[in-house]
């Protein structure tokens, strides 16, 4: 039997991964996108295929978190075997500016849904098993490592709406046997991060910076350490979840933090550029509340699940760099030929 997958968030980084293994895994892959005035689908347009076409396997439908009554219709049409509920308002310092609507959609969004699954699976007696996109910002201000058992320390208003859906996955599968897993992934990156995630505003800008087209790249808290792995690796963790035996909760992390100076200087490095000549700190980019070390420990999801991180915090840079360095290539070739191209500093937090 073909397994049908339900995604939110398919047009993001994660969303994007994910629609890929499922696919290739021979899933049919239902997938949730956001109606918008400029395209958001760049991410996935490799994977769409014209649905009037025989043995199409990948299906778009529009929606929002924000509405209930869409998901509910979506859950009754799709009849998913799995649900990955990636969707959210991501940026942590933007939910500092939208903190209303980054609990709408990153908090009540997840109730709407788990709503919709349990109606859904009282009424057909169909199980439906969750996976929730939890986050390591909701460890916060609690002291590295970290893992399944340390307690909770939110910093901001997305980390605040990150615990309330991890605890509401908890509370659903504790209330009604639903299989609902949380995930609670450590930050984690590739050449198709958003260009206003500190990595790859960092490789977006060094390797605009070796082209010519930029001479200065602005950040903030340099000091902060992440724990960075790579996204593809990532997403294997979700489905590997939803695959077990028994529904849980799981750390996903590489075990390494590195700051975000050292995130530079090994960018630049590559690039055989010094990045002194061209960082500025830019208080701008400052947080109110910062969260000043990730550092994951994986071992429960290595003995539960068999999941290890295959890509180095050096792998991950250089094949982020080398996409970067081919779009700035691009860029300047465009440039050259009247053409202009937008810049990437913008409208960047
Ligand atoms: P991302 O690139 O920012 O993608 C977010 C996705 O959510 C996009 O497809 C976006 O659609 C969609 N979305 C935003 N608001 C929505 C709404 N109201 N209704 C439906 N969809 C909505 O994020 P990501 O890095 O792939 O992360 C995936 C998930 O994992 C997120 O929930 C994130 O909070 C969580 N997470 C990420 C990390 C990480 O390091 N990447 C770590 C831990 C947890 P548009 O394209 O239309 O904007
Ligand atoms: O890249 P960031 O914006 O990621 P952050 O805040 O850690 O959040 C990401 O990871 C979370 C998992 O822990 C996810 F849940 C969340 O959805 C998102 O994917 O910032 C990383 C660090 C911060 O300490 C920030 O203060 O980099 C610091 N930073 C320094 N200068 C900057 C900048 N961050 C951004 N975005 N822009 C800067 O100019």
């Amino acid at each position: 039997m073909t397994k049908i997958a339900l995604i939110s968030g398919v047009t993001g980084q994660d969303g994007s991964y994910l629609a890929e293994l499922l696919l290739g895994k021979g899933y049919e892959v239902h997938a949730v996108i956001r109606r918008s005035s400029s395209f958001n689908t760049e991410r996935i347009e490799h994977l769409y295929v014209d649905p009037h076409e025989p043995g199409v396997k990948f299906f778009l439908h529009y929606g929002d978190l924000a509405d209930a009554s869409n998901l509910r219709r979506l859950v009754e049409r799709v009849k998913p075997d799995e649900v990955y509920n990636l969707g959210a308002q991501s940026h942590v310092k933007v939910s500092f500016e939208e903190p209303e609507y980054t609990v709408d959609v990153d908090a009540l969004g997840t109730l709407r849904f788990l709503e919709a699954i349990r109606d859904y699976r009282e009424r057909t007696g169909h199980e439906v098993r969750f996976y929730q996109a939890s986050s390591s910002e909701m460890f916060g201000a609690a002291p590295p490592p970290q893992n399944e058992t340390t307690p909770f320390h939110p910093r901001s208003p997305y980390a605040c709406a990150k615990l309330y859906s991890h605890w509401q996955t908890i509370n659903y599968r504790e209330s009604y046997g639903m299989f609902a897993c949380s995930g609670i992934l450590f930050n984690h990156e590739s050449e198709r991060r958003g260009e206003t995630f500190v990595t790859r505003k960092i490789t977006r800008a060094a390797t605009r910076i070796q082209m010519g087209l930029q001479d200065k790249l602005y950040l903030g808290n340099l000091s902060a350490k992440r724990d960075w792995g790579f996204a593809g690796d990532y997403v294997e963790a979700m489905w590997r979840m939803l695959q077990a035996d028994q529904p849980d909760d799981f750390v996903i992390a590489t075990g390494e933090a590195y700051s975000v100076q050292e995130f530079v200087d090994r960018t630049f490095a590559m690039l055989e550029l010094d990045p002194r000549r061209h960082v500025e700190i830019d208080p701008r980019y400052y947080r109110p509340a910062e969260v000043d070390a990730l550092l994951g420990d994986a071992s429960k999801a290595r003995t539960k699940l068999g999941w290890s991180p295959t890509v180095t915090f050096d792998g991950l840079i250089r094949r982020m760099v080398e996409h970067d360095l081919m779009l700035a290539r691009r860029e300047k070739l465009l440039l050259g030929a009247g053409h202009g191209a937008g810049s990437t500093q913008g409208q960047d937090t």
